[in-house]
């Protein structure tokens, strides 16, 4: 089957469950970025325009609205926030979901974009037993299994930006046709797109053929996405980096580097940092971390295959572990670990915390234990 093939059958199979299931939908983003930020906001278009078109449905009704969990911490996430307003549609799910839920109980129904898991660790503990009726994600691994009755659409690819723009193009070629009169909208959703595949393809060099075809594509409608990389980085940043360097401890291959207690909204620092450090030479395990908000996130880097990221990590940390390989094979992934000592934890006992927390993830990561 060709690619258009199999991309207008899900799209058709995705337009009869919505068809079946009217109701309250949520968009669940587990991790802001660019990539969540775009295949959602454009995806939830495309799912309002498909359900103002069904006729005879007598009094059913379909709504979508959008939550992310976590935070908008890293600034290239807020730039494109700000840029293209989206604070008003998209909400932080700690305040927004409750209220959802409680004002439309059974009708909330689930979609999730750009992951594919409700077991995530990002995602809170009253979702586990959800089961979200849409999902389109380029990471493999998924818990949930696919059936007749939703549409899952789980496939190795660049970037989720990527099939979505696939079934708004070959399912209803939204941008030629739907969007034709609109061309402010249509800029905007070129570029949230282009923006999504852009960064999750590293520039453009890791992406599939397809999505190169898309990014291409997207060309035709998009202005400029210097927002990608046009983005001031503020001097916590710096900060961390800093520390990073100062408390880096290598052996052989491998480099652990701790941030200590940051801040919620500098926890983004943590990834970047292992994306350069993971650059250092006759390094190929990187793992950052830092204590935020009472819980130790780690985040993993690696490049050597023969030595899967994902199995590495989990025979250290466990199922709250998990990583994906890129398209290029390197390892990208974390762990989000939680300290279990809250009452013991001060102003004045977090030296001591942080230097426990480091002890035990560099005798695990050095194969001391
Ligand atoms: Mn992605």
């Amino acid at each position: 089957m060709s690619n258009k093939e199999d991309v207008m059958l899900r799209y058709q199979k995705m337009v009869e469950v919505l068809r079946k299931n009217p109701g309250k939908y949520v968009f669940l983003i587990a991790q802001v970025d660019p990539d969540a930020l775009g295949s959602t906001v454009a995806l939830k278009e495309l799912l309002e325009y498909v359900t103002s078109e069904f006729e005879d449905v007598g009094d059913a009704k379909w709504s979508f609205s959008c939550c992310y969990a976590g935070g908008i911490g890293h600034p290239q996430n807020r730039c494109i926030f700000t840029k293209y307003n989206l604070g008003t549609s998209i909400r932080l799910l700690e305040e927004s979901l409750p209220l959802i839920i409680s004002s439309h109980a059974n009708e909330v129904k689930y979609i999730l974009v750009d992951s594919s898991d409700m077991l995530d660790q990002r995602l809170p503990e009253f979702l586990r037993e959800e089961r979200p009726l849409i999902i389109v994600d380029h990471h493999r691994g998924s818990t949930l299994e696919d059936g007749d009755d939703v549409m899952y659409w789980i496939e190795d690819l660049g970037s989720a930006s990527t099939m979505v723009f696939e079934l708004m193009h070959e399912g209803a070629n939204f941008f030629d046709d739907i969007l034709r009169n609109r061309p402010e909208r249509r800029e905007q959703l070129a570029d949230l797109l282009a923006l999504g595949i852009y960064i999750d393809t590293h520039d453009m060099r890791t992406g599939s053929r397809r999505d190169l075809a898309a990014f291409n594509l997207l060309g035709e409608w998009r202005s400029n996405i210097h927002v990608a990389t046009d983005y001031p980085l503020p001097p916590s940043y710096f900060a961390n980096l800093r520390t990073a360097l100062e408390t880096m401890r290598r052996e052989d291959h491998i480099l652990v580097a701790n941030l200590g207690v940051i801040e919620s909204r500098c926890a983004d620092d943590i990834a970047v940092i292992s994306d350069e450090l993971i650059r250092m030479e006759g390094v190929s395990l990187v793992l950052t971390w830092a204590v935020v908000d009472g819980k130790v996130r780690i985040s993993a880097r690696g490049t050597n295959l023969s030595n899967p990221l994902d199995e590495w990590l989990a025979s250290r940390f466990g199922e709250r572990s998990g990583a994906k390989i890129t398209p290029t094979g390197k390892g990208e992934g974390g762990a989000l670990l939680d300290v279990g000592m809250d009452f013991w934890v001060t102003a004045d006992t977090t030296n001591e915390l942080v230097s426990l927390v480091g002890k035990r993830i560099c005798s695990l990561a050095f194969g001391s234990d």
